[in-house]
């Protein structure tokens, strides 16, 4: 088989590339590992920036976004059981949207569908070859059936355990990383939000968020220990510890439910550097990740993929030297979300080692946010996401 572009995993990253590529007259195949109902099981983000929606829009994916996303033009944050409030809208003019990555991906999905767009499920032993050349290949399995695809280019949208990275030799690769001593447990529960904005809390206890999917659709996390296992937590234990640290007025608000959904996540901030390597263009969580205290995953990798797509409709209208711009166009952008992931993450959570002075700084700075328009303002303009 032959294609132009050939895209490593089915995750939004790569379903996003493919329809903007094919929108524009450009060939693509995307293969994925799993299969499509796998895919779309995966709860994860829930907050998308304006110009993440706009890129949906552009792609022609934004119908249902329009009709059923919930606008926030704000959000709580909170110390000792008492929140504040920071302006999105008026400190930046922009907000952000409540709109779950499943619902963004199952669009996506259809999307490819409508125009017939290559999606390759259960690809395995996907391998990348010839990458330093103009002639690259990739190799995978399906059914047993060893196939190849040739093309011009390959984009390794295969997240943060794919293959693709690792086809960058390793000493032409510059990989930062910072793991947190401890994770998210998230649940999902049938059941009205406790705020119609979302609620992050700094406690004595550990973090807790409050989000939401709609308005019949709860999601929560709470800080845990990294090793935590989802089933190790009864929902009782769960409602009892979110209660206790978030805001008072909240806490009696909560209507509280079975889960539907329960998981750990691990916190970590990761770059790998360069972001492309030849013929091979590296997008979302193959070449970054962070932790998910600014609702940064999702929203980082449709920013890759902007300036991927750009570059790459460019290259084919005749401008060659539009692709080498990528990486770094990208990583500027990837190390002021990855810096403002870290520096909310470390406000927020309680580390182990932490000192009651450190709670107090925690608590000093959050004091010092509620106080300060110019301290809301970089946080809003920060939370919206920056200008592509
Ligand atoms: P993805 O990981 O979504 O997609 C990569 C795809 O490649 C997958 O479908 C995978 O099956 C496929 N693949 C992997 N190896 C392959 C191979 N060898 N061959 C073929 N296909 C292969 N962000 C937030 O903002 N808020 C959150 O609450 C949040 N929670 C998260 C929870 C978890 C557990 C994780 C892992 C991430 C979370 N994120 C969150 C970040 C998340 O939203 C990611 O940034 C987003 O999924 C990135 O999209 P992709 O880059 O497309 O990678
Ligand atoms: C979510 O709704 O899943 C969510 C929202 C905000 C975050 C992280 C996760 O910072």
């Amino acid at each position: 088989m032959r294609t132009q572009v050939c895209i490593i995993g089915g995750g939004p990253a790569g379903l996003l590339l493919s329809q903007l590529l094919h929108r524009a007259g450009i060939d693509t195949v995307v293969l994925e590992r799993k299969t499509r109902a796998y895919v779309l099981a995966r709860v994860r983000a829930g907050v998308l920036e304006e110009g993440s929606a706009a890129l949906l829009q552009k792609a022609g994916v934004g119908e249902r976004l329009e009709r059923e996303r919930i606008l926030h033009q704000g959000t709580l944050l909170s110390a000792r059981n008492r929140s504040f409030r920071v302006d999105f809208q008026r400190a930046t003019g922009k907000s952000v949207y409540v709109y779950g990555q499943t619902e963004v991906t199952a669009d996506l999905y259809a999307a490819r569908d409508a125009m017939d767009g290559k999606i390759i499920e259960e690809a395995g032993d996907v391998a990348l070859h010839n990458l330093e050349s103009q002639a690259p290949f990739v190799t995978y399995t399906k059914d047993g059936v060893s196939q190849r695809i040739d093309c011009d280019f390959i984009a390794g949208c295969d997240g943060f355990h794919g293959v693709s990275r690792q086809h960058i030799p390793k000493n032409k690769r510059r990989e930062f990383e910072r793991t947190y001593p401890f994770g998210w447990l998230g649940i999902i529960s049938e059941t009205p939000p406790v705020s119609h904005e979302l609620i992050y809390a700094n406690h004595a206890r550990g973090f807790a968020l409050c989000s939401q999917r709609s308005g019949s659709l709860s999601r929560y996390y709470l800080q845990c220990a990294a090793t935590d296992k989802p089933e190790s937590w009864s929902d009782d234990a769960f409602w009892d510890e979110l209660r206790k640290r978030i805001p008072r007025d909240a806490g009696e608000a909560l209507i509280t439910g079975p889960s539907t959904e329960k998981s750990v996540a691990p916190l970590r901030s990761f770059v790998s550097e360069p972001m492309r390597w030849g013929t091979l263009f590296l997008a979302g969580d193959a070449a970054h990740i962070v932790p998910p205290t600014g609702a940064k995953g999702l929203n980082l990798a449709f920013s890759d993929i902007h300036y991927l797509s750009d570059a790459m409709i460019a290259h084919y209208a005749g401008d060659k030297a539009a692709l080498d711009l990528y990486s770094d166009k990208a990583l500027a952008r990837v190390w002021g979300a990855i810096r403002f992931s870290w520096w909310f993450t470390q406000l927020m959570h309680r580390f182990p080692e932490q000192t009651e002075l450190e709670q107090k700084l925690q608590e000093s700075e959050l004091a010092y946010l509620e106080q300060s328009e110019a301290a809301k303002a970089a946080m809003a303009e920060q939370y919206v996401g920056m200008p592509f």
